[in-house]
């Protein structure tokens, strides 16, 4: 497909590299790292070698200042070879993002050339047992005693929480004054009162963790606030906005896995005396594939480049891209199940993981219907 030509060099370079070792080193242990349930450390340490942790974080801070678009194009490239382990790598945006675009100086020098070299990893909190799609009402408390805040509450899904050296956490200074008393912390695994919870059994990014965030009267120093009390969810919004594309090219990087299975597959197999792929009932279904992949990685790549422009808001392009990529993801994984028949169902070939894999983009970073949401809201100014 010719869908590169708008790139920069530099782009076009940086996602070949990634594509090489992405297909050479992290796609042959993809089936163990989801059979096992295993972290995939080696391939984030690898990913941390070449420099790829710090695409989004500018070069005062270690990182390579490549911007959003960049930022996809690598995760797209990985999730080809290995959803779990992009899902880590996407949700070190999520997690490191805020402290470029709030974080004090002293904050940003503290972290964000750990995790532009890959030492450290982070996650991003929000979601709560009782607060998910409805992300203003979360309830972990924190209160302000002296020099530090005292956080109780229980944080839920949080992707790489047992891993990160710090976490992107969101509680409320004042649960009466709504979205108003929501605040952003960085937390670090060590603060006491913090503990890790239990780690979810998930049908798909098996290699991810999912774990709970325990806050038990857990102290967080005053410097450890991000921004000023109050401005954490619109924080929290804007982080999202540039990482639902990201979500959005994880989608594709596993739908285009998907396809180019199925393509292969359909070369091969033999039925009625002749290859699958001449019949015209699989090529219709091929034909549709292609499209919806190559539909959701202009999206994508479209909302990304919006927010290196610097955009005032994407909120719609975002969530445009994170719903298309995603229920496209969805149906193309489905579809190269159908294409392998049988096969497709077992475990011996890849596509039944894919499947499973496309299936959370729908879900995290704002379920597909509050994509649905952000999007009517945008059209109609509700
Ligand atoms: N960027 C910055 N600010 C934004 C924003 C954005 N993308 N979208 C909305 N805001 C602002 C609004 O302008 C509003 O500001 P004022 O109070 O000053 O007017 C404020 O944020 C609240 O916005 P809104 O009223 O739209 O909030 P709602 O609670 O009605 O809805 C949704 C917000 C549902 C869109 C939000 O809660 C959401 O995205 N939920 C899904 C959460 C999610 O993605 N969870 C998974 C995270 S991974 S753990």
């Amino acid at each position: 497909m010719r869908d590169d030509f708008y790139l920069t060099d530099e782009q076009r370079g940086m996602r070949n590299f990634v594509r090489s070792i992405a297909r050479d080193r992290i796609a042959p242990l993809a089936a163990h790292v989801d059979e096992a349930e295993t972290y995939p450390a080696e391939q984030l340490e690898l990913l941390g070698e070449q420099g790829l942790m710090g695409l989004y974080i500018p070069e005062a801070y270690g990182g390579s200042a490549m911007g959003t678009l960049s930022f996809c194009l690598a995760v797209e490239e990985i999730a080809w070879a290995c959803a779990s382990t992009a899902v880590i790598y996407l949700v070190q945006y999520a997690g490191g993002w805020p402290i470029v675009a709030a974080g004090r100086e002293e904050q940003k020098r503290r972290y964000l050339p750990r995790l532009a070299s890959g030492e450290i990893t982070a996650a991003f909190s929000l979601s709560e047992p009782g607060a998910g799609s409805d992300a203003a009402s979360i309830s972990t408390r924190a209160v302000r005693k002296g020099d530090r805040y005292v956080l109780n509450g229980v944080k839920l899904w949080v992707t790489n929480g047992s891993q990160a050296s710090v976490v992107t956490l969101f509680a409320t200074v004042d649960r009466g004054r709504g979205k108003g008393g929501v605040t952003a912390f960085l937390v670090e695994p060590t603060f006491p009162g913090f503990a890790i919870g239990k780690l979810e059994r998930k049908m798909g990014i098996r290699g991810s963790p999912t774990v709970a965030l325990h806050l038990t009267d857990c102290e967080v120093p005053v410097e450890n606030r991000l921004g000023e009390e109050g401005e954490g969810f619109k924080l929290a919004l804007r982080a999202l906005d540039g990482s639902r594309p990201a979500v959005g090219a994880e989608a594709v990087g596993i739908a285009q896995a998907a396809l180019d299975a199925a393509v292969a597959y359909a070369k091969e197999r033999q039925q009625f005396g002749q290859l699958i792929a001449s019949f015209q009932g699989l090529q219709f279904m091929l034909a549709d594939m292609a499209m919806q992949v190559h539909g959701a990685r202009l999206l994508v790549h479209h909302a990304a480049s919006l927010v290196d422009r610097g955009a005032a808001s994407t909120a719609l392009e975002s969530s445009l891209a994170k719903c298309f990529a995603a229920d496209a993801a969805m149906k193309v994984t489905t579809d190269a199940v159908q294409v392998f028949g049988g096969y497709g169902y077992t475990r011996e070939y890849p596509v039944e993981r894919f499947m499973r894999d496309a299936k959370i983009t729908q879900i995290y970073e704002g379920t597909n219907q509050i994509q649905r949401l952000v999007i009517a809201r945008e059209l109609t100014g509700r």
